[in-house]
């Protein structure tokens, strides 16, 4: 992928970018994940509206794929996605991330590490690195959506309304994301049938959530039509594991 759409794009969403990719080279050993072979590189243009996407994927062997995607739709809208789906034999949280600038603003600006345990709470080892954390306080913080019950308590969700807002977004999800890079690592396979079972069924529900997000449907839909929108929300953006894949 050239850099030029990260180029074009806010600063947050292109240090951002940047950042995540150096902080996944420093902490984990990255192999090539075979994107579908039509969904690397998108353009699409309905209503107008000429939409760009760029994927970028990787594997190791905590994550089955880890993902970052950028787009533009026309000039006015930019947005980050990643997400890092771990293999469904480590019990490990879903790192997620977006941000959406409209106009050169930022409307929406999340991070979490969201569990998929039975529980639904994060393992320790999180709880103890993230608490040490320190607090960053943000003047406008969101509201989740309905379908946001996947989100920890240590979710971000904000609009941040200046540039130290947005630095400080900036160094919560990079802490986030090492904090989760150094814990994966040293994390070993879950090894009993019905944990590994739990995992998938968590790791499911989360992208059965995700895909109910209207606001990234429509946006997709509104340069691809309907049918393509659900295909790369399903195959792409949350795809989930059925089984364990051996690497
Ligand atoms: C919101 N996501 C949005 C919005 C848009 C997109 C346009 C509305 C912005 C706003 O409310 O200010 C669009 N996001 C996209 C598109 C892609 C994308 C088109 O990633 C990809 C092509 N979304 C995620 C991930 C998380 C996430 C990984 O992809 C969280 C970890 C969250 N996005 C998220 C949430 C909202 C949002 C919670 C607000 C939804 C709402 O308020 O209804």
């Amino acid at each position: 992928m050239s850099t030029s759409l990260r180029d074009q794009q806010h600063p947050l969403i292109r240090q951002l970018a940047d950042r995540i990719e150096s902080t996944w080279q420093e902490h984990l050993s990255l192999s090539p994940y075979q994107i579908p072979h039509d969904l690397g590189y998108v353009e699409g243009c309905l209503e107008g509206e000429r939409l760009v996407i760029e994927n970028r994927c990787h594997q190791t062997s905590q994550f089955r794929k880890i993902h970052l995607e950028l787009a533009q739709v026309g000039k006015n809208l930019d947005i980050l996605h990643c997400v890092m789906f771990p293999n469904p034999d480590y019990d490990l949280p879903i790192f997620g991330a977006d941000i959406v600038c409209g106009r050169g603003t930022i409307s929406a600006a999340i991070v979490d590490l969201s569990p998929v345990n039975r529980d639904r709470s994060l393992p320790v080892s999180y709880q103890r690195a993230l608490f040490e954390l320190p607090a960053a306080n943000f003047s406008q913080v969101r509201e989740l959506p309905a379908w946001g019950d996947i989100f920890s308590d240590y979710c971000l969700f904000i609009r941040p309304t200046d540039a130290t807002e947005e630095a400080a977004f900036l160094e919560y999800v990079l802490s986030m994301l090492s904090i989760h890079c150094q814990v994966a690592s040293q994390t070993q396979p879950a090894t009993s049938a019905p944990e590994i079972a739990t995992i998938l069924a968590g790791q499911k529900y989360y992208c059965d959530r995700q895909q109910q997000n209207d606001k990234t449907r429509r946006v997709l839909e509104k340069s691809f039509g309907t049918e393509w929108a659900d295909r790369y929300m399903t195959t792409m953006l949350f795809d989930y594991a059925t089984e364990v894949v051996a690497c």
